[in-house]
This record gives C-alpha cells, sequence and structure tokens, in this order.
C-alpha cells in the first residue's frame, strides 16, 4: 500500500551511506526514512554479485568504524573481503542497529520537489509514496547506474546478455561461449573467474589498464584479537591520511632514486598488493617522469606474466599515466590470459561491427557467443542524482543545472537545492579514497548540521554560488596540479559541450575533512541559514 509520510529526513539508497545515516539520525533524535531500489539492503554490494566481485581496500578498513562494539564482533575471513562477505556485514549492521523497520525495499525515488512555502521536500516514489521531508539525503552511490555500451546490433542477440552489475547468478556459464566487454577493475576480476568455466571466452578491450596482484589472504581467526588494542588507532590515522587508509604513502621521489635502489622499492610496493604500487613514492602522480619509471616497471611486469608476446602487447597501457585511471586489482586475470579458452581483441585495432543473433562480429572474424557479458561501468559520481527528477528552488532541475558538470558545494550541497545533502557527492574525495571514510565523515557532518540548526531554529540551509564556485574553482585546480586528468577515464564527467570535467576532489581525505570541520565551526561559512520565521524562497 502507498504510504504518506511526514519526515526530518528522507534517505535515498540502502548502502554503506544510507544506513549509517539512518543510524545516526536516529540516535539524534530525527525522525528518518529510507528508500532502496534494491530488495535488500547493500547498494553496490547488493548489485554487483558478478564471480569474482571482491573490494581492493583491506577489510579492515572498508567498514564502519562508529561503533567500536561492532568492530569487535564482526571477524572479515580475508584481507580483501568479496562481495558475498560484504553483503552479509551491511546485512547484520542493518539488523544490528534495527534498522529495517525504517526502509522501504523494492522501490524507486522518482521525483522530489522543493516547497518554498513549507520549506520542505515532497518526494515520490514508483509505488505511488509521498514523502513529505525538511531533509533530503542522497546516499545513491557513485557508481550505482549501469552503463551500457553503444554495440551495433546488440538488441539484436539471441543469448544472455548479463551487466556486472545486474548480474544473474542462475545463468549457467559452463562450457558457453561467451563475448565479454570491458576491461576495467569489475572486468578484470570477472574475466578471471569466467575463464576457469567458460568453454570458449572472448575478453573485447577498448583501453588496456594497469592491474597489480591484489595479494589478497586469508585472515587468521586470532587476526582481530591482535589487531583490537590498535583499532582505534588505525582509524584515527585513517580518517585524517590523503586516501582514507591507515597504509602510509613511502617519502621520496622516485626521479631522484638511483635504478637499483628504484627497482627495489617498486618491487616491495607490487608485491604489496594493489594500489601499493602507486604509494611506493609521493610524487608518483604529481610528477611524470617519477611516474614513468613506476608505468615502465609495471608494464615489464606484464610482459612477463602474459606469455603471449601479441597478448602482452594489446594489454600493456600506454599512452596515459600509472593510477591517472582507476588502477585494477587483479587475482587471475593474467592467467586467464595466459589459457588457451580465451583470446582478447582489442576493440580500436579490430572494431566490432555488429552483433548478430549468436556472435559478435569484427572486420576479421565472426566470435561466437551465448552469453555476452557487458563489464562496462557506470554513469559515475552523478548518474543516480540526475536519475531522479529533482526541483529545488523555482523549479530548477538538476539535471539540467547539472548539463555542464556537476557542480557543489564541498561535494554536500547544490546551490538552488536547500536542505538537500549528497553523500559523497562530486567534489568530495568520494572515489578516490577509501569511500568508507568517506562516507562516515559526510554522514556525520550532515547530522550535525541538522542537530546544529535544530537548535539555532533554523529551518533551511543552502550553499552560497560564490562559496560553491570558489570550491569548485579550487577543486579544478587542485586535481590539475596532479597527473589525474591527463587520462581520459570516469573520473572525468563530460559536458553538453563536450568538455571533460574532473568530479572527485583530489586534495585528500584528512584536509579535506579539516576544512568541512572549520565550515561547520565557522557557523557554517559558505551556507545560508534561514530561520524558522523566514521562507528560504
Ligand atoms: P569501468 O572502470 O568504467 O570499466 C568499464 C570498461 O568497459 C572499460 O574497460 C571500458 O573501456 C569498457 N567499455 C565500455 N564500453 C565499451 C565498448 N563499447 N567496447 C569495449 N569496451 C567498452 O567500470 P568498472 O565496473 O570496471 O569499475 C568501476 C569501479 O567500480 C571501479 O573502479 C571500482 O571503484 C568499483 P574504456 O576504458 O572506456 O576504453
Amino acid at each position: 500500500m502507498a504510504e504518506q509520510r511526514e519526515l526530518d529526513a528522507l534517505i535515498v539508497g540502502a548502502g554503506f551511506s544510507g544506513l549509517y545515516m539512518l543510524h545516526k539520525l536516529r540516535q539524534d533524535g530525527f525522525v528518518a526514512h529510507v528508500v532502496e531500489k534494491g530488495s535488500g539492503v547493500g547498494g553496490t554490494w547488493f548489485w554487483n554479485r558478478y564471480p569474482g566481485a571482491r573490494c581492493d581496500v583491506p577489510s579492515i578498513e572498508y567498514s564502519y568504524s562508529f561503533d567500536p562494539e561492532l568492530e569487535k564482533e564482526w571477524r572479515w575471513t580475508e584481507r580483501y573481503a568479496a562481495q558475498p562477505e560484504i553483503l552479509r556485514y551491511l546485512e547484520h549492521v542493518a539488523r544490528r542497529y534495527d534498522l529495517m523497520r525504517d526502509i522501504t525495499l523494492e522501490t524507486c525515488v522518482t521525483a522530489a520537489r522543493w516547497d518554498g512555502k513549507s520549506n520542505r521536500w515532497k518526494v515520490e516514489t514508483d509505488k505511488g509514496d509521498t514523502f513529505d521531508a525538511q531533509f533530503l539525503i542522497l546516499g545513491t552511490g557513485a557508481l550505482s547506474v549501469p552503463r551500457m555500451p553503444d554495440i551495433p546490433g546488440l538488441a539484436s542477440f539471441e543469448g544472455t546478455v548479463l551487466h556486472s552489475a545486474q548480474w544473474d547468478d542462475s545463468v549457467d556459464l559452463a562450457g558457453k561461449a561467451i563475448c565479454h566487454f570491458g576491461t576495467g577493475s569489475t572486468g578484470i576480476q570477472l574475466v578471471g573467474e569466467v575463464a576457469k568455466v567458460a568453454g570458449q571466452l572472448t575478453v573485447f578491450q577498448r583501453t588496456p589498464n594497469f592491474a597489480v596482484p591484489a595479494g589478497n589472504h586469508p585472515l587468521p581467526r586470532d587476526y582481530l584479537d591482535k589487531l583490537l588494542p590498535h583499532y582505534r588507532q588505525l582509524r584515527e590515522t585513517a580518517r585524517t591520511s590523503p586516501l582514507g587508509w591507515s597504509h602510509p604513502t613511502s617519502p621520496g621521489s622516485a626521479k631522484e632514486d638511483d635504478p637499483e635502489a628504484r627497482e627495489q622499492r617498486l618491487e616491495q610496493a607490487w608485491q604489496a598488493g594493489t594500489t601499493g604500487l602507486l604509494q611506493a613514492y609521493e610524487d608518483l602522480l604529481v610528477d611524470e617522469q617519477s611516474n614513468a619509471y613506476a608505468a615502465d616497471f609495471a608494464r615489464r611486469k606484464i610482459a612477463a606474466l602474459v606469455k603471449d608476446p601479441e597478448k602482452a602487447r594489446k594489454l600493456t597501457p600506454q599512452g596515459y599515466p600509472l593510477g591517472s585511471r582507476r588502477m585494477c586489482s587483479e587475482t587471475n586475470f593474467f592467467d586467464a590470459m595466459n589459457r588457451d579458452n580465451v583470446a582478447l581483441v582489442d576493440v580500436r585495432e579490430e572494431p566490432v561491427e555488429t552483433v548478430t543473433a549468436d556472435a559478435v562480429v569484427t572486420a576479421k572474424a565472426s566470435y561466437p557467443a551465448d552469453v555476452i557479458i557487458l563489464a562496462t561501468g557506470f554513469d559515475a559520481c552523478v548518474g543516480a542524482i540526475r536519475a531522479i527528477d529533482i526541483r529545488g528552488r523555482d523549479d530548477r532541475a538538476i539535471r539540467d543545472e547539472w548539463d555542464m558538470g556537476p557542480r557543489a558545494y564541498l561535494g554536500l550541497a547544490v546551490e538552488g537545492f536547500p536542505n538537500m545533502f549528497t553523500i559523497t557527492g562530486p567534489g568530495s574525495p568520494s572515489v578516490l579514497s577509501n569511500v568508507v571514510v568517506s562516507i562516515e565523515q559526510h554522514v556525520e557532518w550532515i547530522s550535525r548540521c541538522m542537530v546544529d540548526m535544530r537548535e539555532q531554529g533554523a529551518s533551511g540551509i543552502e550553499a552560497d554560488a560564490a562559496a560553491e564556485r570558489a570550491w569548485m574553482e579550487h577543486a579544478h585546480e587542485v586535481a590539475h596540479s596532479t597527473l589525474f586528468p591527463k587520462a581520459d577515464s570516469w573520473y572525468q564527467g563530460v559536458t553538453r559541450d563536450g568538455r571533460q570535467v574532473f568530479m572527485p576532489y583530489v586534495g585528500g581525505v584528512g584536509a579535506y575533512r579539516r576544512k568541512c570541520d572549520e565550515i561547520a565551526a565557522a557557523g557554517y561559512q559558505g551556507f545560508r541559514l534561514e530561520h524558522e520565521q523566514e521562507e528560504v524562497a
């Protein structure tokens, strides 16, 4: 039955963001409710159930820190948790804090309209529910709207099409002819698993990515017992660090080390797994020459890991700095490439002409397919927000407002959209950090803001246009002082007129937190607060 409710806050999404936001607001005495599209909680970890799905941030850090009791009772079994374990953890959190009674599942928020007369949001869902809320909080995730590629003829395919983020585990892949698109973090994990069961797997790659062995391993039973005395300190280190995790980046410059010492340090970092390589020297993401040393090292590793020189050539990234596109974490991707049942097609050299009822056809060959897998990514950072018809002051639509690239103050609030908060929105560290740390920081900042407003009798808060502009300029400047913008990547949004806009904030998690805290302590500098008797619009 359709619901109709008055709330302090309507939260969209029941992933890491929405679950903690609900818990925190309840603790602070607010009436909040979550609306979630999935049939269960978990967000990203609910949807991305493809074989091989795994986090590449250590599990003891990719977890909530807000409650030391929760930390004590959850034993992660692997250094990098796989999707089922993270989903179980989030389900446990939802039960432990009795969150489910305030979560509506299998429901999509379709529209939200700011009513300037009442200073409240009117929110609608696809099930006909209406919510009247003082605050609208978007915990919609940066990577939650799957991107479907524009492959000619795909609609005429008569086999099964699976997107990694909408996986159907009832599809049996054993012995099948499979054509797979996409070699980002997801594709690299998927290919490693699918290769083991497929009859024939053909991987269609557009841009090769740097991939480093994950170095995953089981955690011993007593791991947590040994960690507990230091866990709080480790969390504090993560909170104040540049990337949101405790492992520090090594000081020094790759170009200033002698070749032997450099090789040794890069080897050690490679062995540490995943993003360790990027933390081998502190200048790898700002200095082209230093970066080139590390990139060259990674290229030599690919040549050593992949037996067929032609495959190795195709898999070797060229033309962009290491780390300027998301570094991938691989477990058996390069092994898969060495298997006889795995072929690699570089679609830049051999473009796909069409998909037929049972094959993918290029100028050179026809590749049979029972199943097509699309690991083709997401409408990153903005997709899930733009999917909702959000109307702010004067009926302004966020879809149109962000046509020329997303704009937001601190990645938290948008001018023209009072009392709306975006958890890990564009302009905040979000995808360039341990996102759980960034989520906790945003949730705590938002709840503090709501408590402060309640105490001051304020009914509305809105980012000031000049403060928002200044923040975006600062974020742009910081991004352009690094090598990140030198690559085409999903970190960059594309505007209506074709410009690229770098979306996450690269200034560092710790520095960003300090800035947000200073702004709050200074009475929400850069925001306009409205008090009960005034009208916001
Ligand atoms: P990504 O990193 O966006 O990867 C998508 C991949 O799909 C990437 O290799 C794309 O190539 C490729 N792609 C997209 N369209 C096509 C077509 N038409 N043909 C061939 N290849 C195509 O998404 P992921 O899901 O892997 O990872 C997203 C994040 O989720 C990840 O970084 C983690 O943070 C979790 P392109 O690079 O665009 O040339």
